[in-house]
């Protein structure tokens, strides 16, 4: 963990202040933080898209910034007195830029899903509202007359968009129809090889082809492998969509240089969108970086998708981005993907079937009806032994999203907690004893029994590896 700007006396002495503060209107809130820090340091934590933030970053969520309002962009408010978010504001976007060597960056959303929408609503505008605006002479929408509004209003809801599909890996964001984004666009989907269960590319461009997208979604929330991006590129200019990726997901193995290349997704799309908080490892946020074209639309999100920018977290961003510029960032994010490699390989030495047979990015998907379970049972037993997972959809999933047939674990929590190849080697051989010893109850896709003995065990092992390795070693809340 990089909490070496903080001295351990200093930041256990400001966080014993302001739970003494807060506990003095509201105990229960101040319980439940100091109960939260004691369960984060007690379990193995692998939901891949989680983390633990710089001590520098979680302190500096905790500001007034959060009580000033800023719409607008930087020097462009609807708000006096906005200097000191322009100034946090101007430093997050610089250090994106300069990070992921990005044209644009754009850093208000609040999460990876107003992300997305900021995203679609700029494509929108640039791609159909902006050649509306200019055949009818008009500079802004207010001055198109009623019949023109009526008719860009069907253009933009009339639009298309190609994503992965969701049992592939998707996103729920990426135009599926229980989300506004599918209320937004036809969607269609490309799905993975039946075989392999890699991303087809042929079968993404015949897609494309037919289909005719405006936007061609590429990223993922479950997908364990990279993708690469020159060729989706290749595929959108082919068809003339706008090549939108969504890295959430795998932003810090693209900042921390494990993608380069064609495998590097900020050169290739038109707009990349994020959040900030996964293998980024800053606030829980999101952001757009953008080509040149998309810089105006992508800059009005604010108030025209978004609420009021969050200051606070800005600021945050800014500091998690400096630390991601550093080369120790790089060594964190090499040292995820080669966990994550390791990870795999022990769990298949042990008979576990991954899906896509493997991983390249810092997440890997296990298929447990191998071991005749659905994913919400596995989850469940996981937990119980102190180990924290998540069930996912696997390709073609006879369970459904809910149930699921899978459970997707992740490197990037655990690898910032100092674990290494050994570590995680041996959390391979905890999941896999936690599995073989989970049996289904009955016909019950939920219920299910795992001996005591066996979660008693997974615990204790998993108490000494966390001791070895302390989350916020500095921090004693006394
Ligand atoms: N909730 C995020 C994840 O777990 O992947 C995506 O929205």
């Amino acid at each position: 963990m990089t909490d070496d700007s903080v001295t351990a006396n200093a930041a256990s002495a400001a966080y014993r202040n302001a739970l003494e503060i807060i506990s003095g209107v509201e105990p229960g809130v101040a319980t439940a933080i100091r109960a939260e820090l004691a369960d984060q340091r007690a379990s193995l934590k692998l939901i891949a898209s989680e983390n633990y933030a710089s001590l520098a970053v979680l302190l500096t969520m905790g500001t007034w910034l959060s009580d000033k309002y800023a719409e607008g962009t930087i020097g462009h408010r609807f708000y006096a007195g906005c200097r000191n978010v322009d100034t946090v504001e101007q430093l997050a976007a610089d250090h994106a830029k300069a990070l992921f060597e990005a044209p644009h960056a754009y850093v208000q959303p609040h999460s990876g899903i107003d992300a997305n929408l900021v995203a679609f609503w700029a494509i929108l505008a640039q791609r159909i509202e902006a050649p509306a605006l200019a055949e009818a002479g008009v500079r802004h929408v207010n001055d198109l007359a009623e019949d023109d509004w009526e008719q860009l209003r069907r253009a933009l809801g009339d639009q298309r968009a190609l994503g992965m599909s969701l049992d592939a890996g998707g996103h729920l964001t990426h135009g599926f129809r229980p989300n506004i984004s599918g209320k937004m666009f036809h969607q269609r989907s490309y799905g993975t090889d039946p075989e392999t269960e890699l991303l087809d590319y042929d079968a993404v461009r015949a897609t494309a082809r037919e289909f005719r997208p405006l936007v061609l979604i590429a990223g993922y929330s479950a997908y364990p492998r990279k993708i690469n991006y020159a060729k989706m590129r290749e595929i959108a200019d082919e068809v003339g969509a706008t090549l939108m990726v969504d890295m959430a997901h795998f932003a810090g193995l693209v900042a921390g240089k494990v993608f380069t290349g064609d495998f590097d997704p900020v050169p290739h799309a038109h707009v990349t969108t994020t959040t900030t908080h996964k293998s980024l490892r800053g606030p829980r946020g999101g952001m757009v970086l953008c080509q040149p074209e998309f810089a105006d639309a992508v800059d009005r999100g604010c108030p025209m998708v978004l609420g009021g920018p969050l200051g606070h977290i800005i600021a945050a961003k800014a500091v998690a981005l400096a630390e991601a510029r550093q080369p120790a960032f790089q060594t964190y994010a090499k040292r995820v993907a080669a966990n994550a490699l390791a990870f795999a390989e022990g769990l298949q030495r042990r008979g576990v079937r991954l899906v896509t047979g493997g991983t390249d990015n810092h997440l890997l998907l296990i298929d447990v009806s191998t071991y005749g379970l659905t994913g919400r049972q596995a989850e469940s037993a996981l937990l119980d032994a102190g180990i924290v997972t998540n069930r996912n959809s696997i390709p073609r999933d006879p369970n459904g999203a809910w149930y699921t047939s899978g459970i997707r674990i992740g490197t990037p929590a655990l690898t910032s907690r100092g674990f290494g190849l050994d570590e995680f080697d041996q959390v391979a051989d905890l999941i896999v004893g936690v599995l073989s010893a989970t049996t289904p109850d009955g016909t019950s896709k939920a219920k299910y029994s795992l001996p005591e003995g066996v979660a008693t065990k997974t615990r204790a092992v998993s108490a000494e590896l966390l001791a070895a390795h302390p989350l916020y070693p500095a921090l004693d809340l006394g």
